[in-house]
C-alpha cells in the first residue's frame, strides 16, 4: 500500500535534482533548517499543506520535516504541480497527493487524503484546505491549533470569514509580510514575466518600445526589468498617483489609445478587464507582441481579437499569430494567461526563499503560541519580517549598520526641539 498518489514515481531522480538546485538558491531556508533542526520546534505537529508542488515548495516541506513535523501535502492548483518534484517527495516518504492536470474531483480528493491524519496545523495557498475543513470536516477543527495563508485572495476571503466570526481556528496572513508580497510582486513577477516573453519569442528586447499596462507593484517590477534590458518603457494608468510615480521614475505615461500605436511589446498587469480591446488591436504595428501577467485572463479581450482577426496559427509554444484585415500580424503569448507561469516557471527560488521562510516561521509561532490566539486572521509575528530580511542579507554577505543607544535616544527625544 502506498501513502501517496503522483503521476509517475519513476520521475523521482529528476525531481531530486531540481529540489537540490532550489536548495542551492534558498539560503534562508537552509539556515532555518540548520537552526531549527537542532531545537525541533515542530515536534509532534502534523502539518497538512495545500500549495503548488514545485521545487521550492519541496524545500519548504523538507525544512518543516527537519524541524520535527509530520507532513501531508496536496497541490493548490491543478496545473502547477511539477510531477518530477511530486515523485521525489513521495519517494522520500512524504504523503503527497498531487499530479499535473487533476480534475476538480481529483483535486478535492487529494485535499481530503491530506486531512486523514487529523492535522494540528494547516498551510494554505488560496485557503482551499481551510475551506474544506470548515465546510466538509468541521470536526477536524478542534485538533487544529492554527493555519497560514500564502496569497492575497486567500487572506481576503479569510478576513471576511473572521469578521463574521466563522473561523474555527486562528490564521496567520503570511501574504502580508513585507518580505513576501513586495518581493514576489516586484522582483518575482518582474523577472519571470520578462522570462516568459523571451522564452515564447526569443526577441531582442534592447531598443523595443515596451508598454506596461498598470504601474502597480507587478507592473513596476516588469517595467524596471524591461528598462534594464534596454527597452523604452511606457506605462498606462488610471490612477493619478501611480501615473505620477511612473513619470518620476523615468517611465513615459500615456493613454493606451496612444501607446497601442507605438508599442512593440505589450504586457497587462492591472487586475482589470478589457485593458487591450478591438480598437487597440486595430491600431497596433505589424509584429506587435501582446501578453498578460495579471491574475485573470480578461485583461486582453481575446474574444474581440479572435473576431477581428482573419486567421490564426501557432508559431511556436505559447505564441499565436493573428492576421489582421490590414495584413498586420499580432502575436498573443500564452493565450492571454499569466505569461510568467504559462511560458516560464513562476517566481525564481531566491524569491520563494523569503516567502517560505515566512511560512516556516509562522508555523513555528503557531506551534508555540497558537493556543492563545483569537480565532481570527493575524498579521505575521512582530520581528519576523526583519528576521527574514536579515537572514537574506547575511546569506548574501551584506552587513548593515545598527543605531547606537545615543542615536536611539536622539530618535525619541522631543525636548531638544530643532
Ligand atoms: N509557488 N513555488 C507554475 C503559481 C499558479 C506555477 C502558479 C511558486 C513557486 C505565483 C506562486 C509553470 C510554479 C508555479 C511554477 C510554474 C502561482 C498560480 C510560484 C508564482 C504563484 C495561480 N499562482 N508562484 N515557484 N503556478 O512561483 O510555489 O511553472
Amino acid at each position: 500500500m502506498t501513502n501517496y498518489k503522483v503521476a509517475d514515481i519513476g520521475l523521482a531522480e529528476q525531481g531530486r535534482l531540481k529540489i537540490e538546485w532550489a536548495e542551492s538558491r534558498m539560503p534562508v531556508m537552509m539556515s532555518l533548517r540548520e537552526r531549527y533542526g537542532r531545537t525541533q520546534p515542530l515536534k509532534g505537529m502534523r502539518i497538512a499543506g495545500c500549495l503548488h508542488v514545485t521545487k521550492e515548495t519541496a524545500v519548504l516541506i523538507r525544512t518543516l520535516a527537519v524541524a520535527g513535523a509530520e507532513i501531508s501535502w496536496s497541490g493548490c492548483n491543478p496545473l502547477s504541480t511539477q510531477d518530477d518534484v511530486a515523485a521525489a517527495l513521495a519517494a522520500e516518504g512524504f504523503p503527497v497527493y498531487a499530479w499535473h492536470g487533476q480534475n476538480v474531483q481529483e483535486f478535492y480528493w487529494s485535499i481530503d487524503k491530506t486531512l486523514e491524519f487529523k492535522p494540528t496545523l494547516t498551510l494554505d495557498d488560496g485557503a482551499d484546505l481551510i475551506f474544506t475543513i470548515h465546510n466538509k470536516h468541521p470536526e477536524l477543527a478542534k485538533n487544529v491549533i492554527g493555519g497560514t495563508e500564502e496569497t492575497t485572495t486567500g487572506v481576503h476571503r479569510l478576513r471576511a470569514m473572521g469578521k463574521d466570526g466563522k473561523l474555527l481556528y486562528p490564521v496567520i496572513a503570511v501574504n502580508d509580510a513585507e518580505t513576501k508580497w513586495d518581493f514576489d510582486n516586484v522582483y518575482g513577477t518582474g523577472q519571470s514575466s520578462i522570462d516568459g516573453i523571451v522564452r515564447a519569442t526569443n526577441v531582442l528586447l534592447a531598443g523595443k518600445t515596451f508598454v506596461v499596462a498598470g504601474y502597480g507593484h507587478c507592473g513596476r517590477g516588469v517595467a524596471l526589468r524591461a528598462k534594464g534590458m534596454g527597452c523604452n518603457v511606457i506605462a498606462t494608468e488610471v490612477d493619478s498617483i501611480q501615473a505620477l510615480k511612473a513619470t518620476l521614475e523615468g517611465v513615459r505615461v500615456m493613454k493606451m489609445d496612444e501607446a497601442a500605436k507605438v508599442g512593440d511589446i505589450f504586457i497587462t498587469a492591472t487586475g482589470m478587464k478589457d485593458v487591450i480591446v478591438k480598437r487597440h488591436f486595430e491600431s497596433m504595428k505589424d509584429g506587435a507582441i501582446i501578453c498578460n501577467t495579471g491574475h485573470y485572463d480578461c485583461e486582453i479581450n481575446i474574444k474581440q481579437l479572435e473576431e477581428v482577426a482573419e486567421s490564426k496559427r501557432t508559431i511556436r509554444p505559447s505564441n499565436e499569430e493573428y492576421r489582421m484585415p490590414n495584413g498586420n500580424r499580432i502575436y498573443l503569448l500564452a493565450q492571454g494567461r499569466l505569461v510568467n507561469l504559462a511560458a516560464a516557471e513562476g517566481h525564481p527560488s531566491e524569491v520563494m526563499d523569503m516567502s517560505f521562510a515566512n511560512q516556516f516561521l509562522s508555523m513555528c509561532y503557531l506551534a508555540r503560541h497558537g493556543q492563545g490566539l483569537a480565532k481570527d486572521v493575524h498579521d505575521i509575528p512582530g520581528g519576523q519580517d526583519d528576521e527574514v530580511a536579515m537572514l537574506k542579507l547575511s546569506s548574501m554577505g551584506i552587513s548593515i549598520d545598527e543605531l547606537t543607544d545615543e542615536q536611539l535616544a536622539y530618535l525619541n527625544d522631543y525636548s531638544a526641539g530643532t
